[in-house]
């Protein structure tokens, strides 16, 4: 069982417990916002008046809103969220815009680095799979003040309305990507298989000059291992750094 669930079990028993995790509801850009996926919407049939706009976001059937295990970094629902299919629409930004990710919530507990990637589609992002995603990362946020469990960028998170951002390389060349939104949560991490990786997939339509072309990036199943030092974290031992897993970020472009 899931550790908040044991958690809230005692709280209430009929607590919703989709409640407790989060997804992305959309992405802001330029004071525009465009609708992410809900995971209900896999699983309950929704009105045509309901599921308009069209989500820029990937569809993933996680409708326990939950989570991908390390045990499963080295599967394709590493890269999206479970069984995760292309989003149909696309966000529009330039190079050096400020993306804004909305959550619908985040829980306290779970504290973790924000990562963000990108991948170049090539051409049309639609029809693609997660396993055609060649990944680059572009910022990362984890530990921001120690004492205690830390003040990490989840807790900013919270904060910030459940609003995290992140801004697209300033150089990066007009096309389609994908982009790979994830909060890695580490309450659990002390324990092996127990960090908690929440990808979010969304579309987003490039324009402007810029000049610079992302690198071969790294397919979502070599991005991560269970062992590394950033999957395996002690959040309870007073941490005064944390390392990152994955690669470094990418800053040709900037
Ligand atoms: C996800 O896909 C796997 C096969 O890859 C399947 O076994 C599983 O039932 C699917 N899960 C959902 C929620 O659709
Ligand atoms: C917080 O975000 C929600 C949407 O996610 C929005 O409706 C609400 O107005 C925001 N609140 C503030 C104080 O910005
Ligand atoms: C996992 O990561 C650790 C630490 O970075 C490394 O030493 C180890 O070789 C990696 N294992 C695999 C199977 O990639
Ligand atoms: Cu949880």
């Amino acid at each position: 069982m899931h550790p908040c669930t044991l958690l809230l079990a005692g709280l209430a028993a009929i607590v919703d417990l989709t409640s407790a995790h989060g997804f992305v509801t959309g992405i802001r850009v330029n004071g525009i916002f465009f609708k992410g996926f809900d995971p209900d919407w896999g699983f309950t049939p929704v009105s045509a008046a309901e599921s308009k706009p069209v989500p820029v976001g990937w569809t993933a059937k996680n409708i326990d809103i939950g989570f991908v295990a390390p045990d499963a970094f080295q599967t394709p629902h590493i890269n999206c969220h479970k069984n995760s299919t292309a989003a149909k629409a696309y966000a529009t930004a330039n190079p050096g815009d400020t993306i804004e990710f909305v959550w619908n919530q985040w829980i306290d507990t779970h504290k973790g680095p924000i990562l963000n990637y990108i991948a170049p589609c090539d051409g049309d992002c639609t029809t693609l799979t997660p396993s055609a995603l060649h990944w680059t990362k572009f910022s990362q946020d984890g530990l921001i003040t120690p004492g205690g469990q830390g003040y990490w960028i989840t807790d900013a998170l919270i904060e910030n309305n459940f609003t995290a951002s992140a801004s697209l390389p300033k150089n990066l060349k007009p096309g389609n990507y994908v982009l790979r939104h994830e909060i890695i949560a580490l309450h659990g991490a002390r324990e092996d298989n127990g960090a908690q990786s929440y990808p979010q997939c969304l579309n987003v339509r490039v324009g402007g000059s810029g000049r610079v072309a992302l690198g071969e990036g790294i397919p979502g199943t070599k991005l991560y291992n269970r062992t590394e030092p950033g999957m395996r974290f002690n959040l309870y031992d007073n941490p005064t750094r944390y390392l990152f897993p994955g690669p470094p970020v990418w800053t040709a472009a900037d």
